[in-house]
């Protein structure tokens, strides 16, 4: 066993990520309106045991002992989401002074304290009240968009240079609308498609409006991206493959990249998409400053075609070490997507907006909580981050997904993802050792690799 030293670019950005619905609670406080997330989590068996964001981590009340949290962890950026609703309670028009507040002081606390600011528009909440009106595949949801950005770019762009749009613009539109599993919990897939496109769009109409707002800024977008492998290499699962691929990852890329709409995915879902009007697809390609990339784990795809060939091997090895989310652990796909993204699609600067892993954290009798396989997660991703910087693809930092343990959606609070301890009863905060550990590697930044 031989150890060494994997350095890190010298301006390399460590940070670690949260948002809005999974740590602030507060969720009828100073004038702030209802949104999708309240609605769905407050409706009977949509989310494990009956949780809700109500509380949360407290963070809305909280914030300066969080930041003071970031400070000591040594981070030298934070991303956070700012919740919809709480700037704009009829989804646009009027404007909550109250809210904007809120998001106002704490930038300017992190800053005072050195730490970046990476603000994501969109992690999920959505007004409830656009909702009413028919939510994002509805088109009307572009202008209100548009709208929200332009607010918030020109309260905060003095002073925060990088911004992301979405959050997972295939999450928010797929399993809230086609899945069901998040909200607004609709089981429609043609809502899901134009809901997907009227993100797209959004995103490429708040770019420009947060450039007019923020001259310095680069912006960017967020997507959660997975690499797929057919489970044998039979035709029909590398069709599979192919198929789960064009939905996940590819369904964002191509049009963003400028490709327009992958023409089998559009085949595929048999809906004409009507929806897209001429411009549009000009208008979502907008140069961005950076792609993030939140990177969890690979996908396994086979068909469920009986193959003619049926004694060859049906599943490749997949790892059996899993996850809490049953998401197995395997950081060579976030350097193959990240060869791709840079290689194939020439994308321009990256960033992971979020890595890391749910595990079961149990606190120690000397109320430490000791977490070795999250360490061991986030370790072997930076290890293999680093691999890509080494072959020149430009990865300009790393969020670890997350700061605080917090509400992971339809799970509630039964997933801990933090790197910091939360007892939600008491809202105490315990560094686990990942975040003692990540430290470290910041401080140094590099990292010890046992190869
Ligand atoms: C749901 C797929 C069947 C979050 C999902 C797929 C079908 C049960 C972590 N990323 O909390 C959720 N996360 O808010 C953003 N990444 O449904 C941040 N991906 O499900 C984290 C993927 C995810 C998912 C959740």
């Amino acid at each position: 066993m031989s150890s060494n030293k994997l350095a890190f670019p010298k301006d390399f950005i460590w940070g670690a990520a949260t948002a809005s619905y999974q740590i602030e609670g507060a969720w009828d406080e100073d004038g702030k309106g209802e949104s999708i997330w309240d609605r769905f989590s407050h409706t009977p068996g949509k989310v494990e045991n009956g949780d809700t964001g109500d509380v949360a981590c407290d963070h809305y009340r909280r914030w300066r002992d969080d930041i003071a949290l970031v400070k000591e962890l040594g981070l030298r950026a934070y991303r956070f989401s700012v919740a919809w609703p709480r700037i704009l309670p009829d989804g646009r028009g009027e404007v909550n002074q109250t809210g904007l507040d809120f998001y106002s002081q704490l930038v300017d606390a992190l800053l005072e304290v050195g730490i970046e600011p990476f603000i994501t528009l969109y992690h999920w909440d959505l007004p409830q009240i656009l909702q009413d009106e028919g939510g994002w595949p509805v088109r009307g949801i572009v202008d209100a968009f548009t709208e929200y950005a332009d607010i918030v770019s020109r309260a905060l762009g003095d002073r925060v240079q990088k911004w992301i749009t979405l959050n997972e613009p295939w999450v928010s539109a797929f399993v809230g609308y086609s899945m069901g599993h998040h909200a607004p919990g609709h089981t429609n897939q043609d809502e899901a498609i134009a809901a997907s496109h009227h993100l797209l769009l959004s995103h490429g109409r708040a770019v420009p409006v947060i450039r007019a707002n923020c001259p310095e800024a680069d912006v960017g977008i967020t997507l959660n991206l997975s690499p797929q492998e057919p489970a044998s290499p039979s035709v029909a699962d590398r069709k599979a493959s192919t198929w789960v691929d064009g939905y996940i990852n590819r369904f964002y890329l191509d049009p963003l990249a400028g490709r327009g709409y992958p023409q089998d995915m559009v085949q595929s879902f048999g809906n004409p998409m009507e929806f897209v009007q001429p411009g549009d697809l000009d208008a979502i390609s907008v140069p961005i400053d950076f792609l993030g990339i939140n990177y969890y784990s690979r996908g396994i795809a086979r068909s469920d075609e009986v193959s003619e060939e049926e004694n060859e091997p049906r599943t490749v090895f997949r790892g059996d070490e899993v996850t809490e989310m049953d998401w197995e652990v395997y950081p060579k796909g976030l350097f193959n997507i990240l060869g791709r993204l840079h290689f194939d699609y020439s994308f321009p600067d990256l960033y992971i907006t979020e890595n890391g892993a749910a595990f079961v954290d149990e606190v120690g009798p000397d109320g430490q909580v000791d977490d070795p396989a999250r360490l061991s997660y986030i370790k072997r991703h930076l290890a293999m981050i680093h691999k890509a910087i080494q072959i020149g693809v430009p990865v300009l930092g790393y969020f670890v997904w997350s700061l605080l343990d917090n509400f992971e959606w339809a799970y509630g609070y039964s997933r801990r993802f933090g790197i910091v301890y939360v007892e939600f009863q008491s809202q105490q905060r315990t560094l686990k050792s990942s975040a003692k550990w990540y430290r470290k590697v910041m401080l140094e930044n590099e990292l010890e690799a046992t190869a």
